[in-house]
């Protein structure tokens, strides 16, 4: 069986664990505080020292992306076709800018100023509102409405919802729910992913965090 071992926030591990959700086969979702994030370091068990990794019944496997594509994979998300292939990585590659703009903030001690510096990322035209924007133009311009315009889910559309969403959980100071209200179709096109029947049954419960990824969680009602 295959384990995911990781922090209890979605995080780095949320879109492994989704595509493991999504395959249909029993997995384990292993969750660690910071305590049992150093014993398996000291006990030589991250490959790179890092968390998330995913153990396999070959072994272990580290990186975030690494164990994302491997669990894609495994529920059948990825195309044969190569050109759709390579653009399903490229969104996926997109949407990891905004991590590389958004991880400093969390090395600012001062509260004030890293919700300074996070608000200001969702200026008109900062990094994470321009990244917004592409998704959204890509939801718009896709005829089928899968954000790598595919037949029906892939990888691209597990990374944009989870990795979008997750910001506005309340979990990261400065960000608050209402920021994701300026993005109407990004809002349109959580309507269709959080109520993809795997995902909806996936996010059925209650959780600190995860309730962004539930139908009807941004709507005004
Ligand atoms: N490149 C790694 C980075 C993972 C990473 O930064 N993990 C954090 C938790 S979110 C971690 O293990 N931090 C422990 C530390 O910094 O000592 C990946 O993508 O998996």
């Amino acid at each position: 069986m295959h384990e995911v071992i990781y922090f209890e926030s979605p995080g780095y591990a949320e879109p492994t664990r989704l595509c493991l959700e999504l395959s249909g086969q029993p997995w384990k979702n292993t969750v660690v505080d910071w305590d049992g994030y150093q014993e398996l370091k000291e006990a030589g068990e991250l490959p790179w020292g890092f968390l998330p990794v995913l153990k396999t019944p070959q072994g272990t496997i580290a990186e975030s992306g690494a164990i994302m594509r491997y669990a894609a994979s495994l529920a059948g998300l990825d195309s044969d076709d190569l050109y759709t292939q390579g653009k399903v990585n490229e969104i996926i590659d997109v949407i990891d800018g905004w991590r590389t703009s958004f991880t400093p903030t969390f090395y600012i001690d001062d509260l004030e100023e890293k919700i300074a510096a996070r608000k200001a990322l969702f200026e008109p035209g900062a990094k994470i509102d321009a990244g917004l924007k592409v998704l959204e133009t890509l939801f718009e311009n896709s005829p089928t409405g899968w954000i790598a315009g595919t037949e029906d889910i892939s990888l691209a559309d597990v990374k944009a919802f989870l990795n979008t969403f997750m910001m506005f959980s309340g979990q990261f100071d400065g960000i608050e729910e209402t920021m994701i209200q300026p993005y109407p179709l990004l809002l349109e096109y959580h309507q269709k992913m959080a109520n993809y029947p795997g995902i909806k049954a996936y996010y059925d419960r209650e959780d600190e965090w995860r309730w962004v990824f539930k139908p009807d969680a941004f709507s005004n009602d």
